[in-house]
C-alpha cells in the first residue's frame, strides 16, 4: 500500500492570519521530528509563482480566465509536490487550496459552480484536504490587519469580501467532519493549539 501522509489546508479572508499559523503547526510538528511540507497558493513551484505574480499584480483578466490560472498554478503544486510528500507519507501544510477557489471565483466572482467544480477536479485529480482549518474574523479586521490593499484581490470591495467570506463558512457548515473553523481574533499561540489539537489524532501511525 503506497504511504499517505496527512493533507492540512488553512484557509480564509485577506489578513486572517493563515501564514503565522502554517509557521507555528510546521514549528510543532518539526519539533515531533516529522516530515513536514509547507507550501502556498498561488505559487509553490516556479511555474506557480510565475501565475502568482500574473495574478496577484497583473491588469486583471476575465473571472473564467482568472479561474484556468489559478487551477493551472495548483495542477503544477499537486503533481509536483503535495502529492509526492504524501506519497513519502509527509505532513503538507497548504496555506489555501481548492476552497478559496469556491470563495473567491464562485461566491466572490459569481462563476458558476459546475464550472469551478470542474477545474478543481481537473487541478486536483480528486485529491482532497484531510482537515481545512477556516481562520474566521469579519473581512474590515483582516484588510486593516494585511494593511494597504498590495494585490488585487485586497483591493475589492467589502461586499466582494463578505461573499467570500459566506463562501467560506458555506463550504465548512456543508462538511463540518473535514473543517475546523476558529475564531481569528483570538491569540496566535491559543489558535496554534486548537489547530494542533486537530491535527495531532490525525497524523498517521507508523
Ligand atoms: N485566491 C487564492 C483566489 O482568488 N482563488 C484561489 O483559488 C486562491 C488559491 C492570494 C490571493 O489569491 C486569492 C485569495 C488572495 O486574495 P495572498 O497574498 O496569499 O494572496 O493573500 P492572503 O492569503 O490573504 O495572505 P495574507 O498574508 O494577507 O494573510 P494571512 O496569511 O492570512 O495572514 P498573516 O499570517 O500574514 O497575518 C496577517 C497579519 O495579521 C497578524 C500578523 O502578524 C500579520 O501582521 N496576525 C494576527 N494579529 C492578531 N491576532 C492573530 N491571531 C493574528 N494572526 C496573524
Amino acid at each position: 500500500m503506497v504511504a499517505r501522509g496527512l493533507f492540512v489546508v488553512f484557509e480564509g479572508g485577506e489578513g486572517a492570519g493563515k501564514s503565522t499559523q502554517v509557521s507555528l503547526a510546521a514549528e510543532r510538528a518539526r519539533a515531533l521530528d516529522l516530515e513536514v511540507v509547507t507550501c502556498r497558493e498561488p505559487g509553490g513551484t516556479p511555474f506557480g509563482e510565475a501565475i502568482r505574480a500574473a495574478l496577484l499584480h497583473g491588469e486583471g483578466t476575465s473571472a473564467r480566465a482568472e479561474l484556468l490560472a489559478f487551477s493551472a498554478a495548483r495542477a503544477a503544486l499537486v503533481d509536483e509536490v503535495i502529492a509526492p510528500a504524501l506519497g513519502r507519507g509527509a505532513l503538507v501544510l497548504c496555506d489555501r487550496f481548492t476552497a478559496s477557489t469556491v470563495a473567491y471565483q464562485q461566491y466572490g466572482r459569481g462563476l458558476e459552480a459546475a464550472l469551478v467544480e470542474h477545474a478543481i477536479e481537473l487541478a486536483t485529480g480528486g485529491l482532497r484536504p484531510d482537515l481545512q482549518v477556516l481562520l474566521d474574523l469579519p473581512p474590515a479586521r483582516g484588510l486593516e490587519r494585511a494593511g494597504a490593499a498590495s494585490d488585487r484581490f485586497e483591493a475589492e470591495r467589502l461586499g466582494f469580501h463578505e461573499r467570500v467570506r459566506a463562501g467560506f463558512l458555506a463550504q465548512a457548515a456543508d462538511d463540518p467532519g473535514h473543517w475546523l473553523v476558529l475564531d481569528a481574533e483570538a491569540p496566535p499561540e491559543a489558535l496554534a493549539s486548537a489547530v494542533w489539537s486537530a491535527i495531532e489524532p490525525r497524523l498517521p501511525r507508523s
